[in-house]
């Protein structure tokens, strides 16, 4: 069968690459997380909250995946160092395509590092890009079996955030049902329900990333 080592192959070596952004990361003193969800999930609506919210005390560059450049030149109107990395259609970010973009940005002189992946619930998962956490966002239209769907996904999630809880009432989203299906593949994980539209529950994912930000820094200023 000489088609999976081939394939085995190929992850080691993303691997490996996705090691060494790490420590382009740790060297810079930054924390750096990789955004995943379905299109239309939340991922540009989260980036641009939280940049809102910290920008005044956290220096921020974010790194998008996308054929267009229309989610990042929102990110960018708001003074925020950005770099496109042009998927041409693929469905997922690869450490290769991290790594080729770091150059554009100055690492050193940021805080925290977000990179939007592909809107993507499958492919996203396999690909380690060396970042620090794993942060996938579901939201309450797309319904409350996905994790039940994409396993693989909400297995390797550090931390979920579920977006659109404003429409919680109008879809009859079960987040029980959501949050067992979440429990058995990944028991504790980290989780706050959200709403970009109206702030509901921000603030509990502000300060954890204020605790992550801190311990990841270096001990350097973390004010611009
Ligand atoms: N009702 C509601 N709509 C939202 C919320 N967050 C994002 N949206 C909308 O969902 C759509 C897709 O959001 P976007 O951030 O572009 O998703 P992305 O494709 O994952 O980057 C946009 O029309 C947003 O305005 C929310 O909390 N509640
Ligand atoms: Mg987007």
């Amino acid at each position: 069968m000489p088609e999976i080592p081939i394939v085995e192959n190929i992850l080691d070596a993303n691997d490996q690459l996705a090691a060494r952004i790490r420590i382009e990361f740790d060297s810079a003193g930054l924390l750096a997380l990789n955004l995943m969800a379905s299109p239309g999930g939340g991922k540009t609506s989260v980036i641009l909250k939280t940049i809102e919210a910290l920008k005044d005390d956290v220096r921020i560059g974010v790194i998008d995946g996308d054929v267009v450049p229309l989610d990042l030149e929102k990110i960018a109107e708001m003074g925020i160092p950005v770099s496109l990395i042009n998927t041409g259609g693929n469905c997922h970010l690869d450490a290769n395509m991290v790594y080729s973009a770091l150059p554009s940005l100055d690492l050193n002189a940021l805080d925290l590092l977000i990179i939007e992946n592909v809107g993507n619930l499958i492919c996203p998962a396999a690909f380690s890009l060396g970042v620090h956490y794993d942060v996938v966002i579901a939201s309450v239209p797309e319904g409350d079996d996905k994790p039940y769907k994409y396993p693989a996904m909400f297995k390797g999630a550090d931390v979920l955030l579920l977006n659109k809880m404003d429409l919680e009432d109008y879809m009859g989203f079960r987040v029980d049902y959501f949050r067992h299906g979440v429990e058995v593949l990944n028991p504790g994980l980290t989780f706050f329900p959200i709403s970009c539209r109206t702030g509901d529950g921000f603030d509990a994912w502000l300060d954890w990333l204020r605790t992550a930000i801190k311990a990841y820094s270096n001990g350097q200023e973390t004010t611009p």
